[in-house]
């Protein structure tokens, strides 16, 4: 079996083990395959979703809008991050990204050709609010009137993060998410979008914490690039709060529709079947999921021995008594992304045991993804929904040739089938990404997209995974092989 150990304390901090990639790819030579395939399905054979399951493409805002100071957009932290020499790898920004502020209508006509039934995407903070707070900019908010009109135009379900890491600059230099008032400034800002956008369906209110958590503010990898372990404390709890504030403005502006947390969640397994590797696991645990889970779904953090004692300290300095009930306001569903597992060996060490995709940190394991939705079902009993799960361009592809993707959608499409055949209730899926857009920290580098991007001419045409996923988008089931 080939391992694959990484520095300590690097495991789930997924997007940077990409320095990591050639080793990890070398050492997965022995890896399993998907459970979800395994056996020999007759040909022809299909795995057929519940009426009413959506089937989507997912994008963020600052990944692929670009226009950033058209029509009164305010500043955000990734414009000020990007512009700081030596943090993205090909020295971008999405400054112009795939242009989707002025192309959207013919993007939403290429999901509408993939037989889409539904579309996640973010608001960006600083279009509808420049100054992160105070007057609304109009204009801001008719781009999203608009994509909101013409995704129900062309019937498909709109499912819009209401922030997906693209905090006002202003705002940061108030204090950011490190200050309490953070979460009073977020509910506002949610007010205004359940006010203006009463089409949207589902919301999702804060896109994965954790990696705020661990890679904005303990190892300076994202926007706004701190590494301060004590204020990563005060800005987890900070984000729980403004989550629960926002449930609660939506309960008050009275919408229709349905608003849950979307976390990054990774199953994490013991390598090895000692007590030791499986007591590892059960710590790797609380950092990787139930921190980020049990304070907004259960009302309480987990076991926090064993955890980071300064991020322990920060957050415990931020909490005031009453804040876990507003955390915990009922929500209607839980969004999630699912990327890869976790092993961990009796040193609690992250290992590679499953094939390591190009970017050198995910290991494909679709299991995974099972496990991890019969899981959250049967520890918090809400309607799931995958709201992303994919893999970027294997190291050398041809552009449009992406058998390895096909392979990834399909275990795991299965592995959701699965999920629902053993009693978790999952409203939908929607892969990452629509098109390869800004990649973060990797700049232009990664491509996620089922639709590739020429950056010079922004042409967008379809890889050989867009016409496997809008076979099966079309038909509601999943070839078996
Ligand atoms: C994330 C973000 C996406 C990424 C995607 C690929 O999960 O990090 O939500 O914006 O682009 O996951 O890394």
């Amino acid at each position: 079996m080939g391992g694959y150990a990484v520095t300590p304390g690097e495991v789930g901090r997924r997007q940077f083990l990409a320095v990591a990639g050639s080793a990890a790819l070398a050492a997965a030579g022995t890896a399993c395959s998907s459970p979800s395939t395994e056996g020999s399905p007759r040909s022809g054979e299909r795995a057929s979703f519940p009426d009413g399951f959506t089937f989507g493409l997912a994008t963020s805002a600052y990944q692929v809008e670009g226009a950033t100071t058209a029509d009164g957009r305010g500043r955000s932290i990734w414009d000020t991050f990007a512009t700081k020499p030596g943090t993205i790898d090909d020295g971008s920004s999405g400054a112009v990204a795939c242009d989707h502020y002025h192309r959207w209508e013919a993007d939403l006509d290429l999901l509408k050709g993939l037989s889409a039934t539904s579309y996640r995407f973010s608001v960006a903070w600083p279009r509808v609010l420049p100054e992160g707070r105070g007057q609304p900019n109009a204009k801001g908010l008719d781009f999203y009137r608009r994509l909101v009109g013409g995704l129900r135009q062309r019937g498909i379900e709109p499912v819009a993060t209401i922030y997906h890491w693209d905090l006002p600059q202003a705002l940061q230099d108030a204090g950011g998410w490190g200050v309490r008032e953070s979460a009073d400034w977020f509910a506002d800002y949610a007010a205004i979008l359940f006010d203006a956008l009463p089409d949207v369906g589902t919301w999702l209110t804060v896109n994965e914490p954790k990696i705020i958590v661990q890679q904005a503010y303990q190892l300076g990898w994202m926007a706004p690039g701190l590494q301060d372990t004590h204020l990563s404390g005060r800005v987890l709890h900070h984000l729980h709060l403004a989550h629960g504030r926002a449930v609660q403005a939506f309960r008050a502006s009275g919408n229709a529709g349905r608003i849950g947390a979307c976390p990054v969640v990774s199953p994490v397994y013991p390598f090895t079947e000692t007590d030791e590797s499986r007591a590892k696991a059960a710590l790797s645990d609380i950092t990787e999921n139930t921190l980020y889970l049990d304070p907004i779904l259960r009302g309480r953090y987990p076991r926090l021995d064993g955890q980071e004692p300064a991020m322990v300290a920060g957050l415990r300095s931020a909490e005031r008594d009453g804040d876990l009930a507003v955390m915990s306001t009922p929500v209607d569903l839980l969004g999630l992304n699912y990327y890869s597992p976790v092993f961990v060996d009796d040193f609690g060490q992250p290992r590679m045991r499953y094939p390591v995709a190009s970017n050198g940190w995910q290991q494909v394991y679709p299991r995974g993804l099972h496990d991890v939705l019969v899981r959250l079902h049967r520890d918090y009993g809400l309607p799931l929904m995958v709201c992303e799960n994919g893999i970027p361009d294997a190291a050398g592809q041809s552009p449009l040739e992406d058998p390895h993707r096909v392979d990834f959608l399909r275990g795991h499409l299965l592995a959701v089938h699965d999920a629902i055949a053993d009693g978790a209730q999952v409203l939908g899926y929607h892969a990452w990404s629509l098109m390869d857009n800004f990649e973060w920290a990797r700049g232009y580098t990664q491509r996620w997209g089922v639709l590739h991007v020429d950056f010079e001419t922004q042409q967008r045409t379809r890889k050989k995974s867009a016409d496997w996923l809008a076979d099966v988008m079309a038909h509601g089931s999943v070839p078996r092989s």
